[in-house]
């Protein structure tokens, strides 16, 4: 059966006449498989359709957003109400301190949040205000990390930019990325390193406290804290990007995991719930150097918008209910020592990864801590098994250097069948490439 169907491929071409490449966003081009993406018209809790009424279960969720799953009903509700009192007023609204107040008091590093609308917009201002308060122009990044697509931060980027094997970006002056350096992830030498090239003029380290953007890469044991050492010996402020994290693996992100505090966080996905949100936020004597109180300028017309903050506090709300996270968590376990137990019996090297309901796999036998080694593993092999977990209406990813993430809306249908997908999809790359 021709994948995607007939209604799909004739909708995306009809896409690629009016949109750039079809897409709205790179990575949905599916370039590393084929570049004919599946034109997808549905959404109900874990699972998805495409035009010609394939269904999937979804491990992409939107890139994150959507733990509850698809329309999932009371934000829906929540939406529709908003909406229906207006859509934007340019204007402080109730519901943007109500979220204010929920997200500050979910993450022990935030007295206050600014809203945004995107997670560039987050880690772009964040970074503004970084430079603002240390008068320092340097930013310290990860190779493979993945921060949205501001000028200085498309350095050594992973998702779509690894995807596309353009870690860099055309259009962006040597002069802009001039001012940040990329270092292996997990290497605190080379942090080190930075810090000594350019010595009192680093203004900020920005990571994700886990690795998203290049496949899934925890945090090796000491790194966050190491980070958190260095930059308060140079005087630099740590930045968590938890645009992935935020609210995912955690209810107050991965800082509450790793106990390590950043003096400002980036959020996004998760904390619109599936509507365009992104929030930066620290000590509130940072965040006051911010417009209109201090000189950093941000601004935003729908930033904060009523509709979109329905969107999140609906998420938030019902994210909130004791063991919701440990039950997603444990439910991704079940899946990926599932799929763990399928790989070894089909022969395939494969390292999995998990942090809470985010997950990731390489088609490598040597353990995966950075990028150079996310880039060694067998895309080859990637792209087969992931081709047919795909036709088989498993929706993944369509790159190696993402991550997966799981909804409360996955259950035993759909652990069965993802786990009935994968042994034909490890049994066809094992035919394939032995
Ligand atoms: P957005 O500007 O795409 O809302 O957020 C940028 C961003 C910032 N920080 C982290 C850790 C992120 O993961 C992202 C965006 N994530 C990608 C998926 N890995 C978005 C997908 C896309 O680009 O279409």
């Amino acid at each position: 059966m021709a994948f995607p169907g007939p209604r799909s491929r004739a909708l995306f071409a009809a896409a690629q006449r009016v949109i750039p490449g079809g897409v709205n966003s790179p990575v949905r081009a599916w370039k590393r498989l084929g570049g004919r993406p599946p034109v997808v018209v549905a959404g109900k809790g874990a699972w998805i359709v495409d035009a010609d009424r394939r269904r999937y279960v979804d491990y992409v969720l939107s890139w994150g957003p959507l733990i509850h799953g698809h329309a999932h009903p009371a934000t829906v509700r929540a939406v529709r109400a908003a909406a229906g009192r207006g859509l934007s007023f340019g204007a402080p609204c109730p519901a943007e301190a109500e979220l204010a107040a929920l997200v500050c008091a979910a993450l022990p590093s935030m007295e206050q949040v600014r809203f945004v609308n995107s997670g560039t917009e987050a880690t772009m201002s964040a970074l503004r205000l970084a430079r603002a308060a240390t008068r320092r122009a340097m930013v310290v990044k990860f190779d493979g990390c993945y921060h949205g697509h501001a000028d200085h931060l498309l350095v050594a980027a992973g998702s779509g930019c690894a995807t596309l094997g353009q870690p860099d970006s055309a259009g962006v002056p040597a002069s802009f990325a001039a001012k940040t350096a990329s270092v292996p992830y997990n290497d605190l030498a080379a942090v080190e390193q930075a810090f000594a090239a350019h010595r009192g003029d680093v203004a900020a380290v920005i990571v994700e406290p886990v690795a998203g953007n290049m496949g899934l890469v925890l945090p090796a044991p000491g790194f966050l804290a190491g980070l958190r050492a260095l930059c308060d010996r140079e005087g630099a402020l740590l930045v968590f990007d938890e645009v992935m994290t935020g609210f995912r693996t955690a209810w107050g992100g991965w800082q509450t995991v790793c106990g390590v505090r950043p003096d400002l966080t980036c959020l996004g996905k998760v904390v619109g719930g599936g509507l365009p949100v992104g929030a930066y936020g620290g000590a509130r004597a940072l965040m006051r150097q911010l417009a209109p109180e201090g000189p950093c300028y941000q601004a935003g017309t729908l930033s904060g918008n009523p509709v979109a903050m329905a969107a999140g506090l609906a998420c938030l709300g019902a994210a909130r209910r004791r063991g919701f996270h440990d039950r997603l968590a444990a439910w991704t376990t079940t899946l990926v020592e599932g799929l763990r137990g399928l790989a070894a019996d089909h022969r395939q090297a494969v390292q999995f990864a998990q942090a809470g309901s985010m997950w990731g796999y390489f088609f490598s036998a040597e353990a995966v801590g950075e990028y150079a080694a996310a880039a060694r593993s067998d895309t080859a092999r990637w792209a087969t098994f992931c081709a047919a977990m795909v036709e088989q209406g498993v929706y993944l990813a369509p790159s190696p250097f993402e991550a997966a993430f799981t909804s409360a809306a996955h259950g035993k249908q759909e652990l069965d069948h993802t786990l009935r997908a994968a042994g034909r999809a490890f049994a066809r790359t094992r035919r394939l490439h032995g």
